[in-house]
């Protein structure tokens, strides 16, 4: 059995430095997999922002858009141009109202994993909620219902059964990051660790 392949020579210019292509698409959980209804789903935001928690149905009157991305995880596997079917992150902001001083935000999930991201990274326009990978509901492993798709840093920053967002005016620190990782997470400058 082979767990990863070589890359084409048009691959390789989208594969960072220190990644394997990996075959088939893993799932990297730390922990156990929430089992998370729709009928009870509850998305809440909280902190610098006036507080508010959407159902599904709020989240399923935003357009839905089909976005292609390549998926770096830290642990040196990646995958290029998964299909994903989601919401873009900017028209789900655009529903909140941001106090100016908030520059950091806190991903929160059900069963209480945490991700720090910085405002300007999760504000790029193509970052996602996703739904649907490559055209089937979102698994529960994978993320389902409903996960975050951050394309431009590490996978940790992509947050599974993401369940709310704090929104901070100083960076707080995530699972992850509280456990040695890079406060960023960057592919291609190797931001694997914090130093
Ligand atoms: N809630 C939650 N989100 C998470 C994780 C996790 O353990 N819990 N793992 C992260 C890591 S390290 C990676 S590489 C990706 C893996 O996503 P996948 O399992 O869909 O491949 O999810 C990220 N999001
Ligand atoms: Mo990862």
């Amino acid at each position: 059995m082979k767990y990863f392949h070589k890359p084409s020579p048009e691959e390789s210019e989208k594969v960072p430095p220190g990644q394997h292509l990996a075959k088939g698409f893993p799932v990297l959980t730390y922990g156990e997999t929430p089992q998370v209804s729709i009928e009870n789903w509850e998305f809440k935001v909280w902190g610098l922002v006036k507080p508010a928690i959407f159902k599904w149905s709020d989240f399923l009157a935003l357009p839905q858009h089909e976005f292609t991305a390549d998926f770096h995880c830290v642990t040196h596997w990646s995958k290029l141009d998964v299909k994903w079917t989601g919401i873009k992150v900017t028209d789900f902001m655009s529903l909140l109202e941001v106090e100016p001083k908030a520059a950091h935000i806190m991903q929160h999930c059900y069963g209480g994993y945490t991700t720090n991201i910085e405002l300007n990274d999760f504000l790029k326009p193509e970052n996602f909620f996703a739904i649907k990978l490559f055209g089937e509901p979102l698994s529960a492993e994978h993320g389902g219902p409903i996960r975050l798709v951050i394309p431009h840093l590490y996978a940790w920053k992509s947050a599974k059964w993401i369940n709310g967002l704090e929104f901070l005016e100083t960076e707080k620190l995530g699972f992850w990051e509280e456990n040695g990782y890079h406060r960023r997470g960057e592919p291609w400058a190797q931001e694997r660790y914090s130093s």
